[in-house]
C-alpha cells in the first residue's frame, strides 16, 4: 500500500487508536458530528457524543462499522464532549479509556470494560481518580505493565495543572521557561485507576536541554501515542497550533525522550492525531484530515498509510497534503 486511503465514507471519525486484536485491526476513533456550536480555540465545536468501533481484516480490505460502543448518555458522571479514546486488552478484557468533561465542564478520563474489542463497552460509575485533560493512549509493554500517556493544551485543558493538581489560574509556561510535558502513568492491575502519581513525559533537544514552551514546531501540545521498534520506544505527538506530527525516542516508557522529527507535515484542517501500528511486518500510519468535508475542521475522515523507517531507526516524513 502507497498511497493514502480514506476509510469510513458514511460518518466523521477522527483521532484513531489502532490495535491488533485476535489477528485483526481494530479502530477506536472520536465520532465526528455537525453540533452547529462555532469553531473556538476551546474546542467547543468538537461536541461529540459517542463511540463506535471499526475493524479490518486486511490493509487494504473493507472496513467494518460495529455499531455504536458507549454514549454519553450512558456515562453517569459525563457531561460533554467525548474526545479521543483508546482500549488496551488484558486478560482476555477490553478496557475503552475515554476523555469527557464532568458536569462542570472538566475533562476526566473514564473507563469502560468489555469482554470483546467490538464492545459495548459497560462504564464504571466515576473517573479514574486523579485524571484529568485529555487523549489517554495506553501502552502494553508486553511484560504485564501497561502505562497510559494523556494530556491535552488549550481546550484539552492541560495548562490548568502542575504537580497533577489544578490551579486557580492555570495557564502556558512563558516561552523560555520548559515546555508542558505529556504525562505518563502505569496502570493499575485491575485497569480501571492509576498504580501511581501521574509523571512528567520529558522531551529533550539535541543538546539535552528541556523543550521549551515556545518552540512550537517541536513542543507536545495533544495526541499521545507510543510504540516500540527495534529496541526503542518511539513517543509521537501533534505540536497543535503548528499542526505537525513529531516523534521523540527514549530507551524506557518513562523516557526522558529526545526529539527525532517530524512524521507528518500539516495536513488539511486545523487538528492532526494518529497512531502507528505493525501489521504483517509493515508499519502504519492511520490519522484524519478534513479533506472530505471541504476543510470544516469538526467533521474530520480517517486515513491510513504506510510508514517507513530509515536504516537508523528515524522515520520518513509523510507529506500530509497530496493528489
Ligand atoms: O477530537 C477532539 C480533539 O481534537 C482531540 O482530543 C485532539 O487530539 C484533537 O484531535
Amino acid at each position: 500500500m502507497k498511497n493514502p486511503r480514506y476509510l469510513v465514507d458514511h460518518m466523521h471519525t477522527a483521532d484513531p487508536a489502532v490495535h491488533v486484536f485476535n489477528g485483526k485491526i481494530y479502530i477506536y476513533p472520536s465520532h465526528d458530528i455537525e453540533s452547529g456550536i462555532p469553531e473556538n480555540d476551546n474546542g467547543d465545536h468538537f461536541d461529540m457524543r459517542d463511540y463506535h468501533v471499526f475493524s479490518m481484516d486486511d490493509i487494504d480490505g473493507p472496513v467494518t462499522d460495529h455499531g455504536k460502543v458507549l454514549d454519553v448518555k450512558d456515562v453517569p458522571w459525563a457531561g460533554r464532549q467525548m474526545w479521543d479514546t483508546d482500549v488496551a486488552c488484558k486478560n482476555g478484557k477490553y478496557y475503552m479509556y475515554f476523555p469527557v468533561k464532568d458536569k462542570n465542564d472538566i475533562f476526566h478520563i473514564g473507563v469502560a470494560v468489555s469482554d470483546t474489542p467490538e464492545g459495548p463497552f459497560i462504564p464504571k460509575s466515576h473517573p479514574m481518580l486523579g485524571s484529568y485533560s485529555i487523549d489517554p493512549c495506553v501502552f502494553d509493554n508486553g511484560n504485564g505493565d501497561y502505562y497510559m500517556y494523556f494530556g491535552g493544551l488549550w481546550g484539552g485543558q492541560l495548562q490548568r495543572y502542575r504537580d497533577n493538581k489544578a490551579k486557580e489560574c492555570g495557564a502556558e509556561p512563558a516561552d523560555e521557561e520548559p515546555a508542558l510535558c505529556a504525562k505518563v502513568v502505569k496502570l493499575a492491575d485491575d485497569m480501571l485507576e492509576f498504580a501511581e502519581e501521574p509523571k512528567d513525559l520529558v522531551i529533550l533537544d539535541e543538546n539535552g536541554e528541556r523543550l521549551k514552551a515556545g518552540d512550537h514546531d517541536r513542543r507536545f501540545f495533544e495526541a499521545s501515542w507510543m510504540h516500540y521498534y527495534n529496541g526503542k520506544y518511539y513517543f509521537s505527538y501533534s505540536t497543535g497550533d503548528t499542526h505537525l506530527l513529531c516523534y521523540a525516542t527514549g530507551d524506557n516508557p518513562y523516557g526522558p525522550f529526545t526529539y527525532q522529527g517530524v512524521i507528518l507535515t500539516p495536513v488539511v484542517g486545523w487538528t492532526t492525531h494518529h497512531s502507528i501500528v505493525e501489521f504483517k511486518g509493515k508499519w502504519y500510519l492511520y490519522h484524519h484530515d478534513c479533506v472530505p468535508s471541504n476543510g470544516k475542521t469538526w467533521l474530520r475522515s480517517l486515513k491510513v498509510v504506510e510508514l517507513e523507517y530509515n536504516e537508523d531507526g528515524s522515520i520518513k516524513t509523510i507529506e500530509g497534503i497530496h493528489n
